[in-house]
């Protein structure tokens, strides 16, 4: 199946989630439904697909975990950009959601993603399926605070200072890596792949957090803002990152290598992993 029919089918799953959800006054949903609708990637729940394609076919079982990851990965770009945290005006090419709904909607907004990406776990896991519930509890983890939250306030907390390298690791690793290693995982536990593959599928999902963020940095630096839809504001915020540590040649050698082992990790699995090679690329090459 092709990358943006997944696409497709993970946005209309949200859509139709929302839609159909009875909470009385449906205007207390717009918030929500705008940052859903205005774009992304999508990179997340894709991920999370084509790891479970490799050992199962049927869509509609993974499918709600991938919306619920990326509910999760969306509520997290909302409270990031609040004026609190890295007050941006501009996410997906349009005005950030507390610049439209003010900043209380925009906070509530977040949270109700967040939420309601628990309760569509939840009620898979009312089957009682042990791999639901592993998948529910892998995507819950990475998003709490020893995975997402724990690396934004790491960044929180040194923006302005000099931080070592340790530390600026620690801090991609949890805030990036870790939806996108959880995805990968999430989708491979779904999946019901063997032990072996699971570890490899691990490092792959590390690997590929880390060359996502240097990339991210990279753009930061040389990327079109009207194609990346956002104001590049690390310089600004007086963050470090990677261009700050290390230069930007030596971050495009970084992403190059860790791309190539990317690719050696999903050869050593005897499955058709194709489609994780082609997002692999896709991720190296991107411009947005
Ligand atoms: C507020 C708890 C909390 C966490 C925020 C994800 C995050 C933590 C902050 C986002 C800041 C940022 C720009 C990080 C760099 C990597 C990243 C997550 C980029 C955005 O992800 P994409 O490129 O975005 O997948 P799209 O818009 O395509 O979904």
């Amino acid at each position: 199946m092709n990358i943006n029919i997944y696409k497709e089918k993970i946005e209309s799953w949200m859509e139709n989630y929302f839609k159909t959800k009875d909470v009385g006054d449906s205007s207390v949903l717009e918030p929500i439904i705008y940052s859903l609708k205005v774009g992304g990637k999508r990179i997340r729940p894709i991920l999370m697909i084509c790891t479970y394609n490799m050992y199962n076919n049927i869509i509609d079982e993974i499918l709600p975990f991938a919306a619920s990851m990326e509910m999760i990965h969306t509520y997290s770009l909302i409270h990031d950009d609040l004026p609190c945290m890295d007050d941006d005006d501009l996410r997906r090419g349009k005005p950030t959601n507390h610049k439209v709904y003010g900043e209380a909607m925009a906070t509530l907004a977040g949270d109700s993603l967040l939420n309601e990406a628990m309760n569509v776990m939840f009620s898979q896991c009312l089957s009682g399926e042990l791999k639901k519930i592993r998948a529910a509890a892998i995507i819950s983890k990475s998003s709490g605070i020893d995975g997402m939250i724990k690396g934004q306030i790491i960044d929180i907390r040194s923006e302005g200072q000099k931080i070592n390298e340790e530390i600026l690791l620690e801090m991609h690793k949890n805030k990036t890596g870790q939806l996108i290693s959880a995805s990968i995982i999430a989708g491979a536990t779904m999946g019901e792949a063997p032990e072996k593959d699971l570890e490899t599928l691990k490092s792959f999902g590390e690997k590929l957090g880390l060359a996502f963020q240097i990339k991210d940095d990279i753009l930061d630096v040389e990327g079109d803002s009207k194609l990346l839809g956002k104001t590049q504001s690390d310089g600004e915020n007086d963050k470090a990152n990677f261009i700050t540590m290390y230069g930007i040649n030596k971050c495009k050698e970084f992403c190059n290598n860790l791309t190539q082992e990317c690719y050696e990790l999903l050869n050593s699995i005897e499955r058709d992993t194709k489609e994780l090679e082609d997002i692999t690329k896709f991720l190296l090459e991107r411009e947005y």
